[in-house]
């Protein structure tokens, strides 16, 4: 307490000493990059997480209802919660405003002491301050004891103090900023990227309600979405489940909140074959894994052995592993700790050892009791969990069967595969090409130091609807696992991948995207580790061939395509080619447009939201026709783009 007067504590019991590692700014502004890991888009978007996770914790501690998030028309953002309100008391040490202190000093904030389970961590977590600083102007409006106070910044420094400006009756925080054209690349906000992680906040958090509202957008209908979910994780495995078949009506949810951790777990089985399992640490998806996702594996393996033998659905010989028990399993987990330790390439792995005990203890005990309690639902689990064990030795046999057929030919790799002859996956790619004409002219056309062609003429089988062992005896898809040497489902190994780049090259119609997403499916359900590093990309080959006063132009859209021509001059002759095919180009023609590294376009897929991808491939290549409809109807348009 500062020495000699006494902080009048606000009724919250906020503690402005709880302030502690205070710093300036300017270190934000010098090394942007540091705080929110980039000055492109995953950047900008952060600052509007940043600021949105602070009323999250407002509403976990049990203060917040409501939060409005609105994308202006010029990309400002405002962020409203009708919580407490950002304590506007002086700071005891720095003698201004705790608000002024929150919102300008690195670190500072009211949750450092380890009382409350703060959602910030890993990603997220530099502090409302970083935003700040990072914006060409800020205004923060609080609502507390029935007085509304304001505060306006420029660059991260306050321009003036704390100001009265009005009475209100309800207490919260209203958070406006604009992000700085001098930090960023580009200010320009990706509607679908926030609405998607709104909609997950509000699935973790069901005592939430998240209001977005996109004021650039002309259609009213669409501007406003909101996302409120008092199911919690139940409500986020059905959603999930939507589109899948379910082998049991209601997904089985537990939760526990103790002193030190928070759980809230939720799974359904389907009858599909892959396995979506989701889990979060403090609000934060975490794609590596870590302790919980463990201990909550190791749990639901032992305890649907335990149930099956001592229920004699199983016998003891036989051998079922723990991916055989998450064969067509959803579940969503979810834990609140103190001080969630982040680990791993992208801060995505839990670390915190003690996690991995407490969700497998919670894990087996609720799971067992909702097994013994429920022996319908229970045999029909275990037959589907020994069924994919069957297959899985039916794999195995399958895969052995593949490996001696490979070793007693001359070299181990297809014939149909025109290889490179550099080695080194810094700079190797492998093009899988639809039809075998384009396959020729990639042949020819290709640099042949460091491209390999691979033709893919058969059909490719629809692994959303098969079991592994069928997927190992399809012709095509064997020749693509022999040509990437690195092993699929649970023998991948990155370290023998043969290529550093796969580039998907198939034809601009519907049914080179319908190879293209067979593709992706694929490697987006066996070889996830592929995408996750970046390795695959999609062609992109010209529409349109344009010859005037002889020059020659490609053009890649219907879009580039009307451009020029409206730059042309009326009288001037043009003659215009449409490619129906890659095997209307000549080899020449393909390297120049779609295969020179120098001039091609490609592009990277990347799963911005597994939960986003798992929905498309499902919908798209699962087996319900109505949803499948709809979705191509909806995003008939984007047809050419489909990215995941
Ligand atoms: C639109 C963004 O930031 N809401 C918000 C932030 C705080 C509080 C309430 C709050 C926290 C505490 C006590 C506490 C913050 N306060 C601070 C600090 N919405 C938004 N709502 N009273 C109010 O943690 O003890 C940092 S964030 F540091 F000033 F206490």
């Amino acid at each position: 307490m500062a020495k000699g007067k006494k902080i009048k504590k606000a009724e919250d019991a906020y503690n402005a000493e709880s302030i502690k590692v205070l710093k300036g700014l300017s270190a934000v502004r010098k090394r942007p990059a540091m705080y929110v890991g980039t000055t492109g888009p995953r950047g900008l978007h952060h600052l509007v997480y940043e600021v949105v996770d602070n009323a999250i914790d407002e509403a976990l501690a049990g203060y917040c209802k409501n939060i409005v998030v609105i994308i202006h028309k010029d990309n400002s953002i405002t962020v409203k919660d009708d919580g407490r309100g950002i304590p506007v008391e002086e700071h005891p040490t720095e003698k201004k405003s705790a608000l002024e202190v929150a919102m300008t000093m690195l670190h500072a904030g009211g949750k450092f002491d380890g009382k409350m389970y703060k959602v910030s961590g890993g990603l997220h977590g530099v502090g409302v301050s970083v935003v700040n600083a990072l914006s060409e102007w800020m205004v923060v409006e609080v609502g507390r004891r029935k007085l509304l106070h304001r505060q306006r910044y420029s660059r991260g420094k306050p321009q003036g103090g704390v100001k009265k400006v009005g009475k209100v009756n309800a207490s919260g925080t209203i958070v406006t900023f604009m992000p700085d054209k001098e930090i960023f690349d580009e200010v320009k906000f990706d509607r679908d990227l926030l609405s998607d992680r709104f909609q997950e906040l509000a699935y973790l958090t069901p005592e939430v309600s998240i209001t977005f509202i996109d004021e650039r957008l002309k259609n009213a209908d669409k501007r406003k979405q909101v996302f409120h979910y008092e199911g919690g994780v139940d409500a986020f495995v059905r959603q999930l489940n939507k589109n899948k078949d379910p082998l049991h009506p209601k997904p089985i949810t537990f939760h526990t909140t103790g002193e030190d951790v928070h759980t809230d777990v939720s799974l359904q089985y389907t009858t599909g074959y892959s396995e979506n399992i989701y889990s979060f640490a403090n609000n934060i998806n975490t794609t590596e894994g870590g302790t919980h996702l463990t201990g909550f594996k190791t749990a639901i393996t032992k305890a649907v052995i335990d149930y099956a033998l001592k229920s004699k659905l199983l016998k003891a010989e036989t051998n079922l592993t723990g991916e055989d028990v998450r064969e067509g399993l959803t579940a969503v987990i979810s834990v609140r700790l103190r001080n969630p330790q982040f680990e791993g390439q992208t801060k995505t792995k839990l670390g915190n050892s003690e996690l991995q005990g407490l969700v497998y203890s919670l894990v087996y005990d609720k799971l067992r009791d909702f097994l013994d309690e429920t022996p319908r639902v229970s045999k029909k689990i275990v037959t589907k969990v020994v069924s994919a064990a069957r297959s899985r030795a039916a794999a195995r046999k399958a895969r052995e069967l593949t490996r001696r057929k490979t070793a007693l030919e001359s070299g181990t790799l297809p014939g149909k595969l025109a290889d490179c002859s550099s080695q080194d996956t810094e700079v190797t790619e492998l093009f899988l090409v639809e039809g075998n004409s384009a396959g020729g002219s990639a042949k020819q056309g290709r640099d042949r130091r460091f491209q390999a062609i691979l033709p893919l003429r058969g059909k490719i089988l629809n692994v959303e609807k098969a079991r592994m062992d069928k997927i190992l005896h399809n012709e095509e898809i064997g020749t693509i696992i022999t040509a990437l040497g690195c092993g699929i489902g649970d023998e991948f190994d990155e370290s023998k991948l043969r290529y550093g780049k796969l580039i998907i090259m198939t034809d601009a119609d519907i049914d080179g995207a319908h190879i293209r997403t067979l593709l992706l499916t694929f490697f987006f359900r066996y070889m996830k580790e592929l995408i996750n590093a970046g390795r695959v990309y999609i062609a992109n080959p010209p529409l349109y061939r344009i010859s005037y006063d002889k020059q020659q132009r490609y053009l890649f859209s219907e879009e580039e395509l009307r451009t020029l021509v409206a730059t042309l001059e009326e009288e001037q002759k043009y003659t215009l080619q449409r490619y129906k095919g890659l095997g209307e180009m000549n080899p020449e023609q393909l390297w120049a447009t779609t295969m020179d590294p120098e001039r091609r376009t490609i592009q990277q897929i990347s799963i911005e939201s597994a939960v986003k991808a798992d929905k498309i491939f499902t919908t798209l290549m699962g087996d319900k026709v109505e949803p499948r409809r709809k979705f191509i109807e909806d995003h008939a348009t984007e047809v050419r783009n489909l990215d995941v």
